[in-house]
């Protein structure tokens, strides 16, 4: 291409984009290379980019940019097919029972976009693609009260995170709420009325949660005027649309700026030091069905971890036990948390139905984290049949915390959970729960996990911690024996953040970022 032709703005923006779509190079250098592209990875690719810096961001998941055979990028939580779930030859759904019966069904074997990675004890399902978390989440973006934040990470200043970060990264991820009275008459949000009506008979503050979802657009979904999303169940394998997922926010203007290129189904496998100055990282290319397509080497002067807490984790740790990263410090790995995740559901009377239509995208929840520990979103069933169910996922501040160690034997690394430290979990809902149903003459279902099983308390959507910030890293998640690498996802926030975690995360690679840059580039 001449230099005339890139003077035009269509030509530049070719370029870019051309530049942005073409996989990283076998042998390359690099400056900056970011390991994963969820919240904590596009905040610093963003911002790097816009500092100048080179960014190349490897993803193990799949670029979800293109529509399969049905003319849908995201395939219907009602209807899962292979691009449900990450490798699984069958269907892995939290709520995995109704009315006694299982629904899961097998699928073929893909690289599809939730993982529901099993370690003993527990299932941690995270989002696998261009986008991390943000491809498969409800959108919840809720920044936690100051007090508990303070609580949470006490070595950073609660001023700037308040001030600057949190509305900065409330921006930069496109937060909004929903307009109080289209909540008050749409019949989408009946499950959530039930909820408030509930949650107040027995005392409890009811409250509203902000989302990433567009509203307006939902807006129009109700009125029928543009495809539905959340009111067709879109919501655990992707929204085709609707949803300010970072493919949407971050990332596109990550993209916008020229100097970032992602490389889609790369996972990275090494970190190790080059013997001429920065890192030498090894990446797998890998083909649908999770096998390795190539193997790549390259060199980057810096390298973020940005692989989601288990990602980053179980990276750190085997490379320090295998003897690639020796130095890191014993902190490598402790801290893990489950954010105290656990569901319920109860069964209401017959005059008081949740709705056959239930937006997928939850706007509110209970907060009863000050007097019992628990704060519970109200969640939808969007089965498109009246259940006359309440479902929540609550987050509890339970303070059990798990470790990840290498096992040699196995070749994996292993997380030490235990069932049965869910139990404070469970404890701590049931002082909202129990209430409620006291109040309302009601019972839990007991048909929506299991048969007679009352509390979903085998699974996380919320790991946090793995390499906590000043402790596994420095205040601003150096991984100070090798310079040059750094943390900068959910793997720095110690098992809990009180409410649903993103804002959060985002507000922190906000910060520490900011301070990277100023200081170490
Ligand atoms: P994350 O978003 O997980 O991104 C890590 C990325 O790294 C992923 O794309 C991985 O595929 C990729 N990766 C991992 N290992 C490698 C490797 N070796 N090489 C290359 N790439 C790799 O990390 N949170 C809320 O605040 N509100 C909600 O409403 C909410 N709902 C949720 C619902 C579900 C079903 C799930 C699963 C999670 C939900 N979360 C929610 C949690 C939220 O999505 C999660 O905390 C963040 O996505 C974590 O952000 P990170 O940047 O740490």
């Amino acid at each position: 291409m001449g230099v005339a032709a890139l003077a035009t703005p269509a030509a530049a923006a070719q370029l870019k984009a051309a530049r942005a779509a073409a996989p990283i190079a076998d042998g390359a250098r690099v400056p900056a290379l970011v390991v994963g592209t969820g919240y904590g990875g596009s905040v610093a690719a963003l911002r790097l980019a816009q500092a100048g810096v080179d960014v190349h961001m490897i993803e193990m998941g799949m670029a979800w940019d293109t529509p399969g055979s049905d003319g849908k990028i995201f395939c219907n939580t009602t209807s899962p097919d292979q691009r449900s779930y990450w490798l699984r030859t069958r269907t892995k759904a939290p709520l995995n029972f109704f009315l006694g019966f299982p629904i899961d069904r097998d699928i073929s074997r893909y690289t599809g976009i939730l993982d529901a990675e099993e370690f003993g004890g527990i299932t941690v399902y995270q989002g696998r693609g261009v986008g991390g978390g943000s491809l498969v989440n409800g959108g919840m973006a809720v920044t936690p009260k100051r007090e508990n934040f303070a609580a949470i990470l006490p070595s950073v200043n609660a001023d700037e995170m308040y001030n600057t970060y949190y509305p900065r990264a409330n921006a930069g991820l496109g937060v909004g709420t929903i307009d109080p009275a289209w909540f008050d008459s749409t019949a989408c949000y009946q499950y959530s009325r039930v909820g408030r009506k509930q949650a107040q008979r027995s005392g409890f503050p009811f409250v509203f949660v902000p989302d990433v979802y567009d509203w307006d657009y939902m807006k129009q979904e109700a009125a029928g005027t543009v495809t539905k999303s959340a009111l067709a169940g879109e919501i655990l394998y992707g929204n085709n649309h609707g949803k300010k997922s970072l493919q949407k926010t971050y990332i596109a203007q990550a993209k916008a700026t020229g100097r970032v290129t992602v490389s889609a189904l790369h996972q990275v496998t090494s970190v190790s030091p080059a013997a001429g100055g920065g890192y030498t990282v090894v990446i797998d290319q890998l083909n649908t069905t999770g096998g390795v397509a190539t193997t790549k080497t390259v060199t980057a002067d810096r390298v973020f971890f940005a692989a989601g807490s288990v990602g980053t984790s179980k990276l750190l740790v085997r490379l320090k036990a295998t003897g690639a990263l020796p130095n890191l410090n014993n902190e490598i790995g402790k801290g893990w948390g489950d954010n105290g995740n656990v569901m319920c559901g109860r069964a209401n009377h017959l005059w008081d139905p949740t709705g056959s239509l239930q937006s997928t995208i939850p706007c509110s929840g209970i907060d009863n984290w000050d007097a019992g520990g628990a704060f519970a979103e109200v969640a939808p069933i969007p089965t498109g049949i009246e259940t006359y169910a309440s479902l929540y996922l609550s987050i509890t501040k339970n303070p059990n915390r798990a470790q990840f160690t290498w096992n040699a034997a196995t070749g994996k690394v292993d997380l030490n959970w235990q069932l049965a430290w869910k139990q404070p979990s469970i404890d701590m809902a049931k002082t909202i729960f129990d209430k409620i149903n006291s109040k309302e003459g009601t019972i839990y279902r007991t048909d929506l996990f299991g048969v007679y099983k009352v509390w979903n308390d085998t699974l996380t959507y919320h790991p946090l911690g793995g390499a906590v910030l000043n402790k596994a890293t420095d205040n601003y998640g150096r991984l100070t024996a090798y310079p040059g690498l750094y943390v900068i996802d959910g793997s720095l926030i110690p098992g809990n953040t009180s409410v649903n975690p993103f804002v959060t995360i985002t507000a922190l690679a906000e910060r520490n970022i900011e301070k990277i840059i100023a200081t170490d580039l």
